[in-house]
């Protein structure tokens, strides 16, 4: 792909508002920019979606910087590749750290659609040119969980999702249901429960929710197996999932009824769509999940989501969902709750350099020639 050099930029952004699960709150994102270019001046972007600390998985900001300059970029200083599927296979041999991996392993999707002068969405074989749009309400006040879902139905959202643990679940949902009798939501519980709390869990049962996702803790795929026996509502996995193994595994098993897609969870584009494919020939419906991230990320997300198997509305919001001004150009927006996919080259949106240079805290360069 005649890699010339690459760049990092670290920037740091306030949410409009805290994002807040049983695993604390986030009120600010740092994020890495990952720009690759190649001999011909073409740029390819890609984003880090770790956060600065290792709460939701074990990677961060500081080991994602670590694991590109130190082991992932000279990989690719040392063997020229011809494809990003070559990237995703290179990378194999260091041991997961799945979001530094993918961070640049999309940049180069980017980079090699727009070199095929190509969108990426069209690339990688995507079907859909609207993607549906789902929201997350996350927060521990009930008075605001309504207010949230209201102004987000206002602007024309399909669905949303609610965060929950054993002391914000049953009263919690029921108010949010009494409210809206016909709104499609699903509750999140970021690992928050064990199988002891069964009963518990199949008391959700009664709000015919979309499904819960991520019930039981990261490694508890055989419990999450016997849980679905007991519930009417289908569990969908996030954490659990990391590779296209863990997702075959989990459709055996009978861990999970869907499965929540997150490139930068899975190491990269090319692996959220082995994935993909795997579950869609098996009728597994997936959709495409959120990390609070920049528009760099976002715009893969909907290259993504075009596959035909995403048939379900993701965590795909709109910038504005999360940031006061996001640092691509058009913004990702949602019309009638859907979001257009753009037909531009690669991702189909322009980083915006003046939001770039306002957030930034650090930036790197390395040079392959
Ligand atoms: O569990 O899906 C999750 C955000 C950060 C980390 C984990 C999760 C989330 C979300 C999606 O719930 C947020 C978004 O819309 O980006
Ligand atoms: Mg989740």
């Amino acid at each position: 792909m005649n890699i010339s050099n690459v760049e990092l930029f670290v920037i740091k952004m306030p949410l409009k508002s805290p994002f807040v699960t049983h695993l604390g709150a986030v009120s600010e994102r740092e994020g890495i920019i990952v720009k690759v270019t190649n001999q011909d001046g073409i740029a390819g972007w890609g984003e880090g979606v770790a956060f600065s600390t290792p709460w939701y998985t074990e990677e961060t900001v500081t080991t994602s910087l670590h694991m590109l300059t130190d082991f992932l970029i000279p990989l690719l200083q040392k063997h020229p590749i011809h494809h990003p599927e070559d990237a995703s296979k290179l990378f194999q041999s260091i041991r997961r750290n799945q979001m530094a991996k993918a961070a640049i392993e999309i940049a180069l999707w980017d980079l090699y659609a727009k070199s095929l002068h190509k969108p990426l969405s069209k690339i990688i074989g995507g079907t859909q040119d609207l993607i549906a749009s789902g929201v997350v309400v996350a927060t521990n006040s009930i008075d605001e969980a309504l207010k949230q879902t209201e102004q987000y139905l206002d602007e024309g959202y399909q669905r949303i999702k609610v965060k929950i643990n054993p002391l914000q679940d049953y009263s919690f949902l029921a108010e949010i249901r009494n409210r809206f009798p016909k709104l499609p939501i699903m509750a999140d519980a970021n690992s928050a429960y064990t199988l002891k709390d069964i009963n518990q869990l199949k008391a959700l049962d009664e709000f015919g929710l979309l499904m819960i996702e991520q019930p039981l803790a990261h490694d508890d795929m055989i419990d999450h197996a016997i849980l679905q026996k007991e519930l009417t509502t289908p569990i969908c996995l996030d954490e659990s999932i990391v590779t296209f193994e863990d997702a075959r595994k989990a459709i055996e098993l009978g861990s999970c009824k869907v499965i929540n897609i997150k490139i930068g969870r899975v190491g990269g584009l090319y692996e959220a769509k082995r994935i993909h494919d795997y579950c869609y020939e098996r009728g597994i419906p997936v959709w495409c999940g959120g990390m609070i991230e920049f528009g760099i990320s976002r715009a893969h997300n909907i290259a993504l989501a075009t596959l035909p198997g995403f048939t379900i509305p993701g965590d795909i919001s709109a910038s504005s969902r999360f940031w006061q001004e996001d640092i691509i150009t058009p913004e990702v927006s949602v019309t009638n709750g859907f979001i257009h996919v753009p037909d531009d080259l690669g991702i189909g949106v322009k980083l915006n350099q003046k939001r770039l240079s306002e957030t930034l805290i650090a930036k790197k360069e390395i040079k392959f020639i």
